[in-house]
């Protein structure tokens, strides 16, 4: 039985260094230097090998090093083969604190005050509280209610929308389908935090930008594939939008020449919202593959049919 690492090697000698310690009796191997490819159970990487079930034919476990499994093509998996995300302290944190960023840029106006600065133009507009301006979140998830419980903690009037229904405090909680109108209609900076699957693509379109109260900004700290590109221009260029704030896009990098690199309020940044931590990952891992050994459900099991 052996576990295989495939990915940047500085993440991959601070594993082996954990595994050596905690976990000696499972042998860890870095690719491309898996050994006998026969007795790899556990492969832990962002991208798997195209023909993974002849690579690894007795593979039990995938594991995600990110939060995100859609860039796994779950459909060419042996059914046997269990996907685990990455849960993990280090990047739940990162992340609420990416979301904190923007939204209190976006709050105190930082774009627009930005574009004044390049024009020379000195002009004061209206200072808002953070309890009257309402957030909200869509994906209640590891990282959409860590972002939230930030959010709350900095006083701004926060909800989230999810699929299932949650109870968040001090949160005005939205589930399904059936609410994401009401739920849209009430928040001046919307924030996406939903995985990526058949459901939740192009989610953020012109139906939802409409939606928006006049003067709303997005946060897409999600995927690039949750937006579309040209309906966000539209909102913008209208005026019906103020801001946007993007951590991905898709494809990445963003191709030179596209229109969201020179928008006066758009600001990019380079998918970095939030990173797993190599020690806490690590240590989340090992506690997972000692779940697994025991019999115990493991911490970010991917529910294939669902596709997170
Ligand atoms: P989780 O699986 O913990 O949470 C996902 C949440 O989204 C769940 O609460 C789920 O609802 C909800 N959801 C799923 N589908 C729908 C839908 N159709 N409608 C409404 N709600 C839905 O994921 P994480 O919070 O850990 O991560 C979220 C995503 O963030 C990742 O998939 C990844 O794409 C992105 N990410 C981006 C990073 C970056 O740096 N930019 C870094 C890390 C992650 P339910 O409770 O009912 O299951
Ligand atoms: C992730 C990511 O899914 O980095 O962890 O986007």
């Amino acid at each position: 039985m052996a576990f295989v690492y495939k990915g940047a090697a500085r993440r991959g000698a601070v594993w082996s260094d954990a595994f050596a310690r905690r976990m000696p009796q499972l042998p860890f191997r870095t690719w491309p230097d898996v050994g006998d490819a026969r007795e790899v159970r556990f492969l832990a990487t962002w991208q798997a090998p195209e023909d993974l079930a002849q690579t690894f034919p007795n593979l039990e476990v995938l594991f995600s090093v990110g939060a995100g499994v859609d860039q796994f093509d779950l459909s060419a998996l042996p059914a046997e083969v269990r996907v685990v995300r990455m849960v993990e302290p280090g990047l739940v944190a990162c992340m609420a604190e990416y979301v904190a960023w923007a939204v209190l840029s976006l709050h105190r106006g930082a774009p627009l005050y930005l574009g004044q600065q390049r024009r020379g133009e000195w002009k004061q507009h209206s200072v808002q509280p953070a309890s009257t301006r309402r957030v909200g979140v869509m994906g209640m998830g590891q990282l959409g209610c860590a972002a939230l419980a930030q959010l709350r903690t900095l006083g701004f009037d926060c909800a989230g929308w999810n699929r299932s229904r949650r109870e968040e405090p001090g949160v005005r909680c939205y589930a399904g389908e059936a609410e994401l109108a009401e739920f849209i209609a009430r928040t001046d900076i919307l924030v996406c935090l939903l995985p990526l699957t058949g459901e939740t693509r192009a989610i953020l379109n012109t139906n939802v930008f409409d939606a928006l109260p006049a003067g709303a900004s997005v946060v897409n700290a999600a995927r690039g594939g949750h937006l579309v590109e040209a309906d966000l221009l539209a909102a913008l260029d209208a005026g019906h939008l103020c801001a946007a704030i993007l951590d991905v896009c898709e494809p990445e990098p963003l191709p030179r020449g596209h229109a969201f690199w020179e928008h006066p309020r758009i600001w990019l940044t380079p998918h970095v919202a939030s990173e797993t931590q190599d020690e806490t990952a690590a240590a989340a891992l090992l506690d997972n593959l000692r779940r697994y050994h025991e019999g115990l459900p493991m911490q970010g099991l991917v529910d294939r049919s669902r596709g997170y």
